[in-house]
């Protein structure tokens, strides 16, 4: 006899989303991803000045604002024909590199880790330590008034089997805190050329306004120091550990087998993380007019499928057979995986030396294998290579700067034209298409990281990547769905801007 495990809402994500599976003989046969909000970001623009989308679209997100803030800006150039100055893209990199490197330390110690620490064993814990002293204090709380604090996230969870006795309990909850500092650091390297963050003030249409100020640099560069020694010496770890205590999640949550990257980091002509897919096994370069997005089981009545220069927003509620106001994007009309574990692959077999060391020295740290890397540890293990390796590749474009050489190109606005701005966010592929029409905007259309991992089905009834990580999954007798939430949150959703 079947049953239904339903998690709703996902907690720790950002954005609303409610994952129903159906179990049948201790396996999910099959899952449905559901987000359920509607925002609008994309109707917003229509009529407003080019100038603006690249305010606007940082909004839909907070964590990964400069992500769309950098994809907006290459969509207005790319439909006026305008060619950003050298330092001002040198400056994108290392604005958004530090919101990657915040995003992938929130996601591990603040977001996921969670799911795989006995909370409560911390009491166990003897000794003086104010870290400990501190965490025993809120834990203690927490398991005396069994309900949430507002200082200590770390309880409810979700019953399961839960390591006892491990270091790795104490570890994972001391470096919750001081990724809490880290993180800081990280906002403050993206603050010191954005202005401000979240919401960056100073990415526009030609580069970056702020200019190249030495002093400013080497501030950067010390705070980088910083960040880059927590995700080698304690991150990495934390991930190997995780590793070796849950081994049989390096064969759980596998997903689509199809892996999507628009290429990120723009140095010269090419992208540091480069472009393509892998399907099956093989690499081909991208071809951007593949990219579509159905609706048959999302509510829009917009024509489906349809390619993002000519996208609609019709929402529509109430439309059978619709469970979810994400779109389904697809590729040639397959589902992708788009994210770290897709930008690896996708670089490893485009024949990034850089990219096939850190894969190969991860694979023999963590006993991953290229053919389990698809799972929720190789996730988890992907998103620390690539922090390990930007961190690194930072110092280069720091390097690279001219003070005293201009950082923005000027802007000329054209009455007409249309355009695509196409990278990658920390959770994946994301691209934003414009129309511009007697000067101002006509057409606006996002397609976002979340949206393509946590689609519903397509026209053809082809399940999500997310989905199909479920479908398969075993499940203990008595599970409440916690091997449903490692798995989802191995792909880091984030659903305000997967619907935006
Ligand atoms: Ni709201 Fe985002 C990233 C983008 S995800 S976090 O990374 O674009 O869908
Ligand atoms: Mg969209």
């Amino acid at each position: 006899m079947g049953k239904k495990i339903i998690l709703d809402p996902i907690t720790r994500i950002e954005g609303h989303l409610r994952i129903d599976t159906s179990v049948d003989n201790g396996e999910v046969v099959e899952a449905w991803s559901k987000g359920e909000m509607f925002r609008g970001f994309e109707a917003m623009l229509v009529g407003r000045d080019p100038l603006d989308a690249p305010v606007i679209t940082q909004r839909i997100c907070g964590v990964c604002p400069v992500s769309h803030a950098v994809a907006s800006v290459k969509n207005i150039e790319s439909a006026i024909g305008l060619v950003p100055a050298a330092n001002g893209v040198l400056l994108r990199n290392l604005i958004l590199g530090a919101n990657y490197l915040q995003s992938h330390i929130l996601h591990f110690y603040h977001l996921a880790a969670l799911d795989f620490v006995n909370v409560e064993d911390i009491l166990a814990y003897d000794g003086n330590d104010p870290i400990l002293l501190e965490l025993k204090s809120w834990v203690g709380q927490e398991v005396r008034s069994n309900k949430i604090l507002p200082a200590a996230p770390f309880l409810p969870k979700l019953d399961g089997p839960y390591p006892t006795g491990n270091p790795w309990n104490l570890s994972a909850l001391s470096h919750y805190l001081e990724a809490l500092h880290i993180r800081k650091e990280a906002h403050k390297m993206a603050a010191l050329f954005g202005g401000k963050i979240p919401h960056v003030m100073t990415i526009v249409p030609g580069g970056v306004t702020c200019g190249v100020d030495p002093e400013t640099v080497e501030d950067f560069r010390m705070r980088l120091v910083t960040v880059r020694r927590f995700i080698d010496e304690v991150y990495l770890k934390d991930v190997l550990a995780a590793a070796a205590l849950f081994p049989e999640y390096a064969a759980i949550g596998r997903g689509v087998g199809n892996y999507l990257s628009y290429g990120v980091f723009d140095e010269g002509n090419a992208t540091w993380l480069g472009a393509g897919t892998v399907i099956s096994g093989r690499y081909e370069p991208l071809d951007a007019g593949r990219i579509t997005e159905a609706v048959a089981a999302s509510h829009y009545a917009d024509r489906s499928p349809l390619h993002p220069s000519q996208g609609e927003i019709k929402p529509q509620t109430g439309k059978a057979d619709a469970y979810s106001w994400l779109k389904a994007p697809r590729y040639g009309g397959q589902a992708m995986e788009v994210g770290p574990l897709a930008r690896m692959i996708v670089s490893y077999h485009a024949g990034n030396p850089e990219v096939q060391k850190g894969v190969n020295s991860l694979l023999s740290l963590s006993g991953l294998t290229m053919e389990n890397l698809p799972s929720v540890l190789g996730r988890h293990a992907a998103r620390v290579l690539e922090a390990s390796l930007l961190a690194g590749r930072m110092e280069k474009w720091l390097n690279a700067l001219e003070p005293g050489r201009p950082s923005v190109a000027p802007y000329v606005a054209r009455a007409s034209g249309s355009g695509q701005g196409l990278m990658e966010a920390p959770r994946g592929a994301l691209g934003h298409w414009v129309t511009i029409e007697n000067n101002k905007i006509a057409r606006y259309q996002c397609v976002v990281p979340s949206t393509w991992n946590f689609s519903p089905r397509d026209d053809a009834g082809i399940p999500g990547p997310v989905e199909q990580a479920l479908i398969g999954t075993r499940l203990p007798e008595d599970s409440k769905g916690l091997e449903v939430a490692r798995i989802v949150r191995s792909f880091d959703p984030c659903i305000a801007c997967a619907v935006h």
